[in-house]
């Protein structure tokens, strides 16, 4: 095989983790999700007790082309019902340089006498945080003078983390365990693609491509902002995934444009 080939394979293997066949929108859906009312957060009623199974919890009044406001004191107590923990994932995080200037801390169980999970400020924060139990307690205050935009948080509710046996491989989200011969079988048997990631299955350039049995609606050329597909009408579609994200590690769309390359939009990657 050609160096160039190799590096195409290499290419395909790694970004192309699944291809969906059949029934699939070229625009990944957009969830519906609540904005948690942080203005209470940092009122004389804080800490805000937050009991929705999903939301988003971002700095008040949170906006990327805007400040965050200067003198806060906020709180928010995340809890879920009981055999259940919290996932966050954190979508933007810009806080000051110096966290004597502004800082959000997040604690295990309802209070700040729990476990400092983390203090962060700057841009450094983890992608995503699982509790170990079923409460989350957030603190982030700020001081004059602002210059940077705040954060945006996604939380959910998700069963307890398993506990495999030996010889099981843990699930990527950690709320399931697959045995080993369910590992590279073709199926994705943990629901988030973990057990069938690494399984450096060939390219077989012998394929032919889909032929759709629905004619798809054409003449929109927008990879950003286009518009939904019918189902079915596009057979060849890939979905880039980022093993770190959870619950499904989707990322964009893609389509595959020959038998070695796809093609998605830049955004999609760090450069
Ligand atoms: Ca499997």
């Amino acid at each position: 095989m050609s160096s160039n080939l190799q590096l195409k394979q290499q290419l395909i293997n790694s970004f192309v983790l699944s291809l969906i066949l059949g029934i699939i929108a070229v625009k990944a859906s957009s969830l519906d999700i609540e904005r948690v009312n942080s203005t209470v957060a940092c009122g004389p009623t804080r800490p805000l007790v937050v009991n929705e199974s999903r939301g988003l919890v971002t700095s008040p009044s949170f906006n990327n082309f805007h400040f965050y406001e200067p003198n806060l004191n906020c709180t928010w107590r995340l809890v879920a019902p009981k055999e259940q923990i919290i996932k966050l994932r954190i979508l933007d995080f810009d806080l000051a340089y110096y966290c004597e200037e502004a800082a959000l801390d997040i604690y295990e169980g309802e209070n700040e006498r729990g476990d400092l999970i983390g203090h962060f400020c700057g841009y450094k924060a983890p992608r995503q945080i699982l509790s170990r139990g079923n409460s989350l307690y957030l603190t982030f205050f700020t001081t004059d003078k602002p210059r940077n935009t705040g954060f945006r948080i996604y939380l959910e509710h998700s069963p307890s983390i398993a506990h495999c046996k030996h010889g099981e491989l843990q699930c990527r989200h950690q709320t399931k365990c697959v045995t080993i011969d369910l590992v590279c079988n073709g199926v994705d048997d943990c629901g988030d693609g973990t057990d069938e990631e690494r399984c450096e299955v060939p390219v077989d350039l012998n394929l032919s491509c889909g032929n759709p049995q629905i004619p798809p609606v054409l003449g929109n050329k927008r990879i950003v902002g286009g518009r939904d597909a019918i189902p079915g009408s596009w057979p060849w579609q890939v979905s880039l995934r980022v093993r770190e994200l959870e619950p499904y590690s989707h990322q964009c769309g893609g389509s595959l444009i020959n038998r070695q390359w796809m093609v998605t939009a830049a955004h999609c990657f760090r450069t």
